[in-house]
């Protein structure tokens, strides 16, 4: 979904996956890379002045793939930045990280970590150890808690956390042009009703969402039942992540 719409912040739009991206469109370069793969991952960034990171395992999974895509490989990716100059990075993170707070609760990006699983914690580790690489070097990053970005909100939990195509590239562009940005965690939403984070400590950023989920309130709440409050995927903002995953 962001293929097309980065085409408008850059003038070479370098990607890379570890599988196959197709045919490279104009204005762009695909290098292939395993993240676990420091050589690959140091090769793809030569020359790169900005990042968009969204490679990684994105849902709750096996430890193995988790530890060698999203906390080796993001160990990578920052030694690649550091090593070849890039400077101001854009991280999905996820919301995730604080996923067992409770959907009664509003936070803001300086509420403690509470992740809802390996993945959860995996994003946890590359905000921090994003913020070492702002501390020590200066490197800028925005951690970007991507909700729930999808063509529409799929359900009641999504009414809070949906996050638009068009809204998560405004964001996206809002922290690669801010003046200074520094090392900042912004929850990534659109301009829903019901809502259970607080941006303000991400003003500087200058994002302004254009839309919201509340035009497809009524349709969800017509094909969903009403939530069973015993159900911990009911109660905590992780939603099913809560209970999902390896853990026996
Ligand atoms: C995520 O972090 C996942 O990558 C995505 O697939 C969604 O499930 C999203 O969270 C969500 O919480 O809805």
């Amino acid at each position: 979904m962001l293929r097309a719409r980065l085409q408008a912040n850059c003038t070479v739009l370098r990607l890379s996956d570890c599988e196959s991206l197709g045919e490279t469109g104009a204005n762009e370069e695909i290098v292939l890379a395993d993240l676990a793969d420091a050589a690959a991952v140091h090769a793809a960034m030569a020359g790169v002045d900005a990042v968009v990171h969204l490679g990684g395992v994105s849902v709750e999974g096996p430890f193995g793939p988790i530890l060698q895509a999203n906390i080796v490989g993001m160990v990578n990716l920052y030694e690649a930045a550091r090593k070849q100059g890039a400077r101001r990075l854009v991280f999905a993170s996820s919301n995730h990280v604080t996923g067992f707070y409770k959907q009664s609760q509003t936070i803001t990006a300086d509420d403690p970590p509470r992740p809802d699983g390996l993945y959860g914690l995996s994003k946890a580790f590359g905000e921090n150890l994003s913020r070492l690489y702002f501390d020590r070097y200066g490197i800028e990053t925005a951690c970007v808690r991507i909700g729930s970005s999808f063509t529409e909100p799929k359900d009641r939990r999504m009414l809070a956390t949906w996050l638009s195509f068009d809204d998560l590239h405004r964001l996206i562009t809002a922290c690669l042009t801010t003046p200074v940005l520094g090392h900042t965690i912004i929850f990534g939403m659109s301009n829903n009703a019901v809502t259970w984070w607080d941006n303000a400590r991400a003003r500087h950023v200058g994002y302004q969402p254009q839309d919201s989920s509340d035009p497809f309130r009524e349709a969800v709440f017509a094909r969903s039942s009403t939530p069973d409050l015993n159900d911990p995927a009911a109660l905590f903002q992780g939603g099913a992540f809560v209970r999902a995953g390896p853990f026996e």
